[in-house]
């Protein structure tokens, strides 16, 4: 049994998505972020970084203690690993799905991010930041859009690196308010649909 620590935000909904397309049973914990539940001592134990989402494997393979990570990437790989699903074996392919989850934890979910909270949470309009993130957002969802202009999924075949990807186009939060603006391309959705993952509504089951 797998323990998710999780809020509905999309790093959150990386991990419940991958939970379901694994079919694995698993247990949510709502961790409020906006009361403050990712400082509680409890929490920091299984996230030292006071962020979510985390995971607890009570049943990790080499038979030990129950195992917890945290950071999303960290967690994606972990179970695509430990199910051999999602995560091709052959090198090159394997590669190509580390650089697009890395590019998504690295990039693109932070630069979204602080696009997000400059343009919609910040106590005031600062024109420098909002310009700065809406620019490397935008270049961002560039790159992820020209990838799959020749491809179905970013990075090969549907592998985490999708799941990593796909909470972002479907976060109303995410930059959205000014989606036609900055990616006039896009038609409802950051990410070009054939790219959409093919699980069924995993957040509904993991929403706390
Ligand atoms: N690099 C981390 C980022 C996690 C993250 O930013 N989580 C946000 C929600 S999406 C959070 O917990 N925020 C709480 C806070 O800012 O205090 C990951 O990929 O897991």
């Amino acid at each position: 049994m797998i323990e998710l620590y999780y809020w509905p935000t999309p790093n959150g909904q990386k991990i419940a998505i991958l939970l379901e397309e694994l079919e694995m049973p698993y247990q949510p914990f709502a961790i409020d972020i906006r009361k403050g539940d990712q400082f509680q001592p409890d929490f920091l134990k299984l996230s030292p970084n006071n962020r979510i989402p985390a995971i607890v494997d009570r049943v990790p393979t080499d038979g030990g203690e129950p195992i917890s990570l945290f950071e999303s990437g960290a967690i994606l790989l972990y179970l695509a690993e430990k199910h051999q699903r999602l995560l091709p074996t052959a090198v090159r392919e394997r590669k190509t799905v580390w650089e697009w989850l890395f590019w998504q934890v690295g990039g693109l979910g932070p630069m979204a991010g602080q696009n997000h909270h400059f343009r919609g949470a910040a106590p005031e309009q600062i024109p420098y930041a909002i310009e700065r993130y809406t620019q490397e957002t935008a270049r961002l969802y560039r790159v992820l859009n020209q990838q799959l202009e020749t491809r179905e999924y970013v990075a090969g075949d549907y592998s985490i690196a999708d799941i990593a990807c796909y909470p972002l186009d479907r976060g109303p939060r995410i930059a959205k308010p000014s989606a036609s603006k900055i990616f006039p391309t896009s038609s409802g959705g950051f990410i070009k649909s054939k790219a959409a993952p093919p699980f069924s509504k995993p957040t509904k089951r993991a929403k706390p």
